[in-house]
């Protein structure tokens, strides 16, 4: 029923859609233009919080026959019931778009990262694309949240399955799942959170995956074990419900501390390096709280994962999730996965580059389409962030600390922003109704975003010229490139580093407009195209000039990733952190976000909320905190096999669409199962050791 909307699009795309002319201002601040709006498909079936699932005991549980023959009847496992909580999860039927399901089948993921090892508590990324999401479950929940009204919600119980606050508000006691067992029957529990939390997060020298720092959970905030299945948080501010999202995915979400533990330097001989390295992405059957469990790994080829015999999540009939008996990461690259996907070699993709929109549109509206393919709403965002550290993260040399001062110069970065024609870099990308004109801040898909709010400097070449001058910057020798003054940096040309991910064909387009438009203003930007790890990495110890840099959660729901927005941390910004035994040095607008994010934490007013992101959006695009390029809609592309999507799926919201599609609930109708399964019948082994069992 999709297809004749794709064509709807189709035909839309034929139409030149034409945006108001824009006039070139002076330097005046405008408001935002009123992005043009797009046809998001899927309607979102609202529902409430607690329908979604419970904790309770039932009075059967089951699994795939082949489990109860080849490995609990040959006492190789223990009865399914023995290998649940006592109170596992149980997803609600009601919830469940097209009810229970039946065991089987596969997805296929194709991925453009690559791991780099499974200690994802030290930093290691196992390649995106929906593994770390699915090996690593946090305390609470929040991709699903798409479809609560925003105004009554709160993150999902997951790890912790309940927590009340004390009547003045700065404890939070949280009740663990009880009885739960890593995928190696290992047994979860408090333990497991104080190894994160105590000997990675607060450790200074350990950095976990997603960026959790203390300050993510507030300065000062405490964290204490009480007993096996019961922890208390201790907060400097009153009620702060806000740390319940930091809870989620991405910076709460443990490790099995009794095979971390061993191999961290304060437990063993291990220099910290050698810790984070322990895991390499050879170790098989890594002891995961997920659904499924890594048991092969070819390099550049395929990352195999089969379901976990200990997972504590079922079906109201007392099925042990997951439906799905494997995922399979094949390891090319991210526009291989749109192609995949429509093609049907693939089973899934969130398409996030607008050079592959008409190509997969056409493709997924032909009758013999195998893929669903749905647009959600504007979330998409690009930013060009400028280092704004001038007391040394990154130790730059003359010309990058000169460089980092003049990014601190508003003229310099309003003459950046004024250089930049917004229409043409989304027309760049793709034509049609998709990509608006993006000052940058709060996306405007999301329900905190305000128009009136958000500062724009329309695309205005000779003022932006202006403000470079102003800014003290002229081409003293005549070649077309503004000079450093003399006697900075040797009053050479000014030469902007820009850091950019070379796995994205889009962030690469970007990147090469900015340098075409830079140039017309004079201003000399040199790419640094690195990879995603890399680009990860520079992005993180601060090497860089400028980064192009597509939008987090931060932006596309505020509430997720919420430290993100300002400098509240010395590590927290993506564009302004310490340096290494320093402060983040923060230019006056900067202390008044901070400020304003701090009061948003603090307060569960609804009301008072949203005109506290009224204030960030307008203080941070009126002082250029970052350059926004453009936004648009991603497309949610899943092979039509597939049962229990939920309409509507935004691919990047709480986060993205591998968490918000809930893919433990995920099933194949027997009829349309295919043999995909590349270990069929076999089950994960013995944490270390080579392949799953058979
Ligand atoms: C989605 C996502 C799941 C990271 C990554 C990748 C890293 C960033 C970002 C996206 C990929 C896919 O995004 O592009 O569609 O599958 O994995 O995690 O861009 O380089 O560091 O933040 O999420
Ligand atoms: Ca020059």
């Amino acid at each position: 029923m999709r297809n004749f909307r794709n064509l709807g699009i189709l035909t839309v795309l034929s139409l030149s859609v034409s945006v108001a002319a824009l006039h070139a201002y002076a330097a005046e601040p405008a408001v935002a233009p009123e992005p043009a709006p797009f046809p998001a498909e899927g309607k979102i079936k609202y529902v409430a919080r607690d329908s979604i699932l419970e904790f309770k005991a039932l009075p059967e549980y089951h699994e795939p026959d082949w489990v109860t023959k080849k490995f609990v009847e040959t006492g190789k496992l223990p009865p399914v019931k023995d290998r649940l909580p006592r109170e596992p999860l149980v997803y609600k039927t009601g919830n469940m778009p097209d009810g229970a399901g039946v065991y089987g089948d596969t997805m296929r993921h194709v991925i453009g990262g690559r791991p780099e090892g499974w200690n994802y508590g030290a930093g290691q990324t196992q390649g995106w694309g929906g593994i770390d999401i699915g090996l690593s479950e946090c305390l609470t929940r929040t991709g699903p949240l798409f479809q609560v009204e925003a105004k009554d919600t709160e993150p999902l119980p997951n790890l912790a399955r309940s927590w009340e606050w004390s009547k003045d508000g700065h404890k939070l006691t949280m009740h663990l799942i009880e009885g739960a067992k890593w995928s190696d029957g290992a047994p979860f529990g408090a333990d497991d959170l104080m190894f994160y939390w105590e000997d990675e997060v607060l450790d200074p020298n350990v950095s976990p995956l997603n960026g959790a720092t203390p300050e993510t959970f507030g300065a000062g905030t405490t964290l204490k074990k009480i007993d096996d299945y019961t922890v208390e948080w201790t907060f400097k501010e009153a009620f702060p419900k806000q740390y319940l999202y930091a809870m989620a995915y991405g910076t709460f979400c443990p490790g099995p501390s009794h095979i971390l533990k061993p191999q961290h330097p304060k437990y063993s001989k291990n220099t910290y390096e050698q810790f984070k390295n322990a895991f390499p992405p050879e170790y098989m059957n890594i002891p995961v709280m997920g659904a499924w469990v890594p048991v092969e790994y070819r390099p550049d080829d395929i990352i195999v994962m089969r379901r976990n015999p200990y997972y504590w999540k079922v079906d109201e009939k007392g099925n042990q999730l997951p439906y799905l008996n494997e995922l399979q990461y094949k390891l090319s690259t991210w526009a291989d996965r749109d192609v995949q996907a429509v093609a049907g070699s693939g089973d899934f993709s969130n398409l996030e580059q607008p050079e592959n929109f008409v190509a997969s549109l056409r493709r997924a509206a032909e009758k013999t389409a195998p893929a669903r393919l749905a647009f959600g709403p504007r979330l998409i965002g690009y930013n060009l962030r400028m280092n704004f550290s001038a007391n040394g993260w990154g130790n730059p040399d003359e010309r990058g600390q000169a460089l980092r001062e003049l990014n601190r110069n508003e003229d310099f970065r309003k003459a950046v922003t004024m250089a930049v024609d917004r229409k043409a870099i989304g027309d760049s990308l793709v034509k049609g109704p998709f990509t608006a004109i993006y000052p940058g801040g709060i996306s405007s898909g999301t329900s905190f975003y305000d128009r009136k709010s958000t500062v724009y400097y329309p695309f205005d070449l000779k003022g932006a010229k202006a403000e470079l001058a102003k800014a003290g910057l002229k081409d003293t020798d005549g070649d077309g490139f503004v000079n450093f003054p003399a006697g900075t940096a040797g009053g050479k040309n000014v030469e902007i580093v820009m850091l950019v991910n070379n796995d994205y064909t889009t962030d690469k387009s970007l990147a090469e407009g900015v340098v075409g438009q830079m140039e017309k203003l004079g201003l000399r930007v040199v790419l640094n195209g690195l990879n995603g790890n890399q680009r990860d990495a520079a992005n993180y110890s601060g090497r860089f000039d400028w980064l192009l840099r597509r939008n987090d959660t931060e932006l596309s729901s505020v509430v997720q990733n919420t430290e993100q927005l300002a400098p509240v941390g010395p590590r927290t910004s993506w564009n302004h952190r310490a340096p290494e035994n320093g402060e983040v040095d923060m230019m006056p607008y900067e202390k008044e976000l901070v400020d304003i994010i701090n009061k948003f934490t603090a307060t569960q007013d609804n009301d008072e909320r949203v005109n506290l992101m009224k204030q960030f959006q307008k203080i941070s695009t009126e002082h250029v905190y970052t350059v926004g390029l453009t936004e648009y809609p991603g497309a949610l592309i899943i092979n039509k096999r597939f049962s229990n999507i939920p309409e509507g799926t935004p691919i990047f919201m709480f986060n993205w669409a591998e968490d918000s599609v809930v893919r433990e609930r995920l099933w194949v109708a027997a009829d349309k199962q295919q043999k995909y399964e590349l270990f069929p019948e076999q089950l994960p082994g013995k944490p270390g050791e080579k392949g799953p069992l058979n």
